[in-house]
């Protein structure tokens, strides 16, 4: 098969140097998504033997900014790609051998897995949960099974991919012109995915914002100049959020104190510039005002933390009503429980009265309109 697809008989634009060109750069996305994927993974569901670094505070949103990029890029990629060998797909018979069977079988689940993970993973941006599984254990584990499925599919075809990388400069070309024809699908696939990045990156990367018109969230749009992904009305909070009996309790082994938001206020403050970054790939840095963590534990007479602490929110339901966070950001001292940004108290759509903001975390886990703390060990 490998030999048949270079022959002078197929489409110009579907011949296998086409299709090694835009699986290069659909292999390189992947890739990139793979890396990042794991690394957001590793955050948010952290091993107790590896502790996952607190600085550079923007790590987190240059990798899940460059995940949500590469998948966007993928998806005019894989449809290009799919687009070049789709003949080849449904050749009759179609199977002739064991070892054709098996990379077939590796191609049909490529394919399969890789659509439903853009698709999904698209899906994701805009928050629309139309699929009857959890996103995100749902996600990962197709990743590894897309990887493997990859790893099967460039072992199989390194004798095609070998033959177009060695070919001189000067064979691209044949008489009838292919190479032009082929020269202006790469140019258009190469356009696509350009233009799909360039018109979501701004959620992102500052520079490109003016251009952001596709992506869900707008940098500086939004309360504060901060953009919301749940509304404090979405999250039912918006009376418990404002009850003038409000406390933020904080426990520990060595015993629970009551704090409320006046308690709060008159303990030393401290501003810092750390970014909200999003798993949905929008971000933004913003400048927090309020009491540092580490500070706050120390006034409830709690040990050093040496365990991941448990942070609720007065929210009742939802994945993000709890969280965990985990020692070496409880001890950063850049880690704030925030009364204020961007100069003003916390919108309610913020966290209201307070929230929490740590640095190099993903945006799930730093957790509004908080109640209580606590400090297991
Ligand atoms: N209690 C609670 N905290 C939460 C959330 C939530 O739904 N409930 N959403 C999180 C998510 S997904 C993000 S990206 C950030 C966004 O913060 P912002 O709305 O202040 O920009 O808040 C996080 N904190
Ligand atoms: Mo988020």
């Amino acid at each position: 098969m490998g030999a048949a697809h270079d022959a002078a008989s197929d489409p110009p634009v579907k011949s296998a140097r086409t299709t090694v060109v835009v699986g290069r750069l659909l292999g390189a996305a992947f890739l990139i998504c793979f890396g990042t994927g794991v690394y957001s993974h590793l955050l948010q569901d952290p091993l107790p033997w590896l502790p996952m670094p607190t600085r550079p505070v923007e790590l987190f949103r240059f990798t899940q900014g460059l995940h949500v990029i590469a998948g966007t890029a993928a998806v005019p990629l894989l449809l290009a790609k799919l687009w070049t060998v789709y003949p080849r797909l449904f050749t009759w018979p179609p199977v002739t051998s064991v070892a054709h069977f098996l990379e077939r079988a590796s191609i049909a689940v490529l394919v399969g897995v890789s659509l439903v993970e853009v698709t999904i993973g698209l899906m994701n941006l805009v928050q629309w949960y139309a699929f009857p599984f959890p996103f995100r254990a749902t996600h990962f584990a197709l990743a590894w099974v897309l990887i493997g499925a990859l790893a099967i599919h460039l072992g199989v075809k390194l004798p095609v991919i070998a033959r177009v990388w060695r070919r001189q400069p000067g064979d691209r070309a044949d008489a009838t012109g292919r190479f032009v024809s082929r020269r202006g699908f790469l140019a258009a696939v190469g356009a696509a995915a350009a233009s799909a990045v360039a018109l979501t990156a701004g959620q992102s990367v500052p520079a490109l914002a003016p251009l952001n018109v596709l992506a869900p969230r707008r940098m500086g749009v939004g309360p504060q100049g901060l953009p919301i992904n749940r509304t404090a009305a979405q999250a039912g909070v918006t009376e418990t959020a404002v009850a003038p009996d409000w406390v933020l309790t904080v426990t520990s082994p060595a015993g629970s104190r009551d704090f409320t938001l006046d308690d709060l206020r008159s303990l030393p403050q401290a501003e810092e510039v750390l970014p909200i970054a999003c798993v949905e790939g929008w971000s933004q840095s913003a400048s927090w005002r309020g009491v540092r963590l580490i500070d706050l534990l120390d006034a409830a007479g709690a040990p050093e933390p040496s365990a991941p602490l448990r942070i609720e929110s007065l929210q009742e339901r939802g994945a993000f009503a709890r969280t965990e966070m985990p020692p070496q950001y409880a001890r950063d001292p850049l880690t704030l429980v925030a009364l204020e940004l961007n100069g003003g108290t916390l919108d309610i759509d913020h966290g209201y009265p307070a929230r929490v903001i740590a640095p190099g975390r993903p945006g799930v886990m730093q957790t509004k309109w908080l109640r209580r703390i606590e400090v297991t060990a």
